[in-house]
């Protein structure tokens, strides 16, 4: 139990937050209002921590990141933070003494889904690293009053209903006013001619709002250390603009009213693609702008030299989304801290680094010069000159070159590029796995690592364990640290130890017995949600991730659809039974991939309903993916899914999710699969398909011809015409044209079969089968699932962390 709060204490200090709260004592609460007290009761412990922390970083003068993000996916807190405070077990034997269980506790937390994916969730991660391993850090992101929104899955479609996690109030935060500030919008910029001859320059005619941060504290692991992620509303700068409303400017004072109310209402719900909204470029700067303000303040708190701001402070810019804080770190300095040109400059360009996260070129953020200099004057006037100087940079270097500063332009063809922006600024640019970072240098990114080779860096992604193992497996952390001891909590190089156990049979059986209680554990919850019953003894093949055509979720479902004519056709084949379970949200206009979703959903309610096939095929959809019914997904599976067409996947962190928990991976040689299967060994994964060079060549030439597949494999021609002649929607044989057409149909615009699914799917097909055969090998099984988990020690978040500090970051530990 944490040091100030016995068990005693603890009840007595959630039994007082009732009455404070609700008027209510445990008897007559509800298990919401159990939930929120308890909450504030663990709010209370942190509370010590986060003062003293904060107080220390200051007086030790530790340098810091800000982590600027527009999304920080950081699931439940309640649970996670008792992990971390290091009293879980204690909190709930408390709670059993009053009656209340913690489990249902948990489950009343809304998943705060600030984020859509891969990219917020890596965020979180890193903010759960940076904390345990002592650094200071600051997130920075934004308080969206609806996060991502909640899937419905109604007959079989997915439906997107608004997630208002706010609506109970969340107990963790702490609003913070007296760090408000304002953030302008629009208007003009003026000069004026100053004594010694040079401008100032005057944004007038501008909207406002106020900036109004939310702090979150990030618990570091059994270290007393705690960090925060601030989150960022909105408010309208005077909330009766009594002046505007004499002079009769009405219209202006409801439309600054306007801007506050809708600029944090919703995450955009699209990963991996460009919104292109100008509400979108609103939220950006709108965060950015706040978060850059209050940094150079606090900075000025403890250092009056101003050239020193890039010794105490880096900014790690989280993708494209935020790399606006390049111009406006300039733009601060330069108008309120009327620093020259150059010495703003010098700041900036050693403050700034950038992460890139993806090579799909749909994500690449481009901004209509239209556009943003309406919005953003000053700004963009910045920008105009960055671009111009780094032109006249790109022309010295290579004279004549016109095609040079076509790619590398900051602002070309009438749009301004974020990426450009933030690598010619920045001092840093890393990918996030190895082979990610090696496309970026050889293909997307070629001509500027031509041009600042020492720039680059590889990030390998990673995950915490806290999270991940700790708080998703319980039974199998507890195994864990009785056979190795606990230090894998903190340094999961550590589960190397677990090789050990590989040949001793009783261990095998040990670690086989808790995977099938998560399964069982999976297979309750998918009866609750599902109405289905699956059987933990077949075998747990997952896909859990953003629905996205590179992804090929497509690639499976298909696979499924001949499996199926297989058992059909061969009644008495002998199969090995399976549950294909899938997990994901689309985009809400991204229409194959919301079709994609009702394929898996009718596919699957014909299977699990076909009594002939004696329930040797499962499939499920799991409704609403998110991170709290991801940890029960992770911890059951026995296959992970990572079958992205190769070179379209950054990196993923799912995989390693996966691999943590002893899944056995099947998957394209694509992101950090490669550096799975290199820590794992080839015969403890099942990789297929085509090869990154070999897709890139591909795509080079045109593609490929998926007709010349569908004309020579019966298997194949087989299931995609079921795709359109009713044999799964009998009363509509249309509704699956568009995914047979996105397959096949080369008359449409862009090529058939962007992804590879068909070129791949005989591979494919094969590598299942090997997994099959595998699985029949129950001790090999044992032992390859086993030496996952042994394995994957490289894939924590403290490793990737460790990297980011020692090259890019240079942050000294805290000694507390
Ligand atoms: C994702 C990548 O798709 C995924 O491969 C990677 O693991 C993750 O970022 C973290 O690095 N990208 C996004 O979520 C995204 O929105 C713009 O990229």
């Amino acid at each position: 139990m944490a040091k100030m709060f016995s068990k005693e204490e603890f009840i007595k200090s959630v039994e007082d937050n009732l009455k404070l709260l609700y008027r209510k004592d445990v008897e007559s609460a509800s298990t919401q209002q159990l939930y929120q007290a308890v909450s504030y009761s663990v709010k209370e412990m942190i509370i010590e921590k986060w003062m003293s922390s904060q107080n220390e970083f200051e007086k030790q003068g530790a340098k810091m990141v800000y982590y600027m993000s527009m999304e920080f996916l950081v699931g439940r807190a309640l649970g996670n933070n008792l992990i971390n405070l290091g009293c879980y077990k204690e909190i709930a034997e408390a709670l059993d003494e009053i009656g209340v269980d913690l489990n249902l506790l948990e489950d009343e937390e809304p998943d705060p889904a600030l984020g859509n994916g891969g990219l917020g969730r890596l965020a979180a991660c890193f903010l759960d690293s940076l904390t345990t391993l002592g650094y200071r850090a600051y997130g920075c992101g934004i308080r969206y009053h609806y996060g991502m929104f909640k899937q419905k899955i109604d007959d079989g479609f997915q439906k997107e209903v608004p997630d208002n996690w706010l609506k109970d109030g969340y107990p963790f935060e702490l609003k913070r006013p007296e760090h408000a500030k304002e953030v302008r919008f629009g208007g003009y910029v003026n000069y004026v001619l100053k004594q010694d001859g040079t401008y100032d320059y005057i944004h007038e005619g501008y909207q406002s709002v106020k900036a109004v941060p939310y702090d979150i504290p990030i618990i570091g692991y059994k270290n007393n250390v705690v960090n925060t992620l601030r989150i960022w509303d909105a408010e309208p700068i005077n909330e009766f603009q009594l002046e505007s409303f004499d002079a009769g400017d009405y219209k202006k004072a409801l439309e600054q009213d306007n801007l506050a109310k809708t600029i944090t209402e919703v995450l955009y719900p699209k990963d991996d693609h460009m919104a292109g909204k100008e509400l979108r470029l609103k939220q950006q700067y709108f965060f950015i702008s706040a978060s850059v303000q209050r940094a150079v303040e606090a900075f000025k708190l403890g250092n009056d030299n101003i050239m020193e701001f890039p010794k105490y402070v880096c900014f790690q810019l989280n993708d494209t989304h935020p790399t606006i804080a390049i111009a406006e770190l300039m733009r601060v300095l330069m108008d309120d801290e009327m620093l020259e040109w150059d010495d703003a400059w010098e700041i900036t360009s050693h403050t700034c680094a950038y992460t890139n996260h993806t090579i799909m070129s749909e994500a690449l953020e481009k901004w209509p010069i239209e556009l943003f200099s309406r919005l953003l004057p000053r700004v963009y006037q910045i920008i105009e000159e960055i671009n111009r100087r780094f032109q006249a940079q790109i022309e010295a270097k290579y004279p004549g070159d016109t095609k040079k500063v076509e790619k590398m332009g900051i602002i070309y063809d009438g749009q301004v590029r974020m990426a450009n922006l933030a690598i010619a600024c920045g001092f840093s640019v890393n990918g996030v796995a190895r082979l990610h970072t090696e496309i970026l240098k050889k293909q997307e990114l070629k001509d500027f690592y031509e041009m600042f080779p020492e720039k680059f860096s590889n990030k390998t992604n990673g995950i915490t364990q806290r999270r991940f193992l700790c708080h998703a497996n319980p039974l199998l952390a507890d195994w864990i640290t009785d056979k190795i001891g606990d230090e894998w909590i903190t340094n999961l190089s550590e589960l190397s130890k677990l090789k050990l156990y590989t040949e001793d049979e009783k261990a095998l059986n040990e670690f086989m017995t808790i995977k099938f209680k998560n399964k069982q554990r999976l297979a309750k919850y998918v009866l609750e949600h599902n109405g289905v019953e699956i059987d933990p003894h077949s075998i747990f093949d997952i896909q859990v991730k953003r629905l996205h055509e590179y992804k090929r979720q497509l690639l499976n479902i298909l696979h499924i659809m001949y499996l199926y004519n297989r058992i059909k056709e061969r009644p008495d084949i002998d199969f090995y039974p399976r549950t294909f379970i899938f997990g994901a949200k689309a985009a809400a206009g991204y229409h194959i991939a919301k079709l994609t979703i009702k394929l898996i959903n009718t596919v699957a309610d014909i299977i699990n309903n076909d009594a002939s096939i004696h329930g040797k095929l499962k499939v499920v959809f799991i409704e609403d993916y998110r991170v709290s019914n991801a940890e029960l997904l992770f911890a059951a599976a026995d296959v992970s899914e990572q079958i992205s067409t190769a070179s379209k996947e950054a990196s993923g962190t799912g995989n390693m999710k996966f691999m943590l928990n002893g899944a056995i991976t099947i998957g394209t040689m694509d992101g950090a699969n490669v550096e799975i299967v290199e820590e794992v060994g080839d015969d403890n994964a099942v990789i297929f398909g085509l090869s990154a060079q070999e897709v890139i060549e591909y795509e080079n030439h045109g593609g490929y011809d998926p007709v010349e597949i569908f004309n020579s494999d019966p298997d194949i021609r087989k299931v995609l015409m079921q795709l359109i002649n009713g044999f799964y929607n009998p009363g509509d044989t249309e509704l699956f044209r568009d995914i047979y057409n996105s397959l096949l149909n080369t008359k449409s615009s862009s090529r058939a079969d962007t992804y590879f699914i068909l070129k791949d799917f005989k591979s494919y097909a094969n590598a299942q089968e090997k997994i099959e055969e595998f699985y029949r090998d129950k001790n090999r099984w044992a032992k390859a699932a086993l030496l996952n988990t042994a394995c994957s020690g490289k894939f924590s978040s403290d490793r990737t962390i460790e990297e980011y500090v020692k090259d890019i970051w240079k942050l000294e530990k805290a000694n507390f």
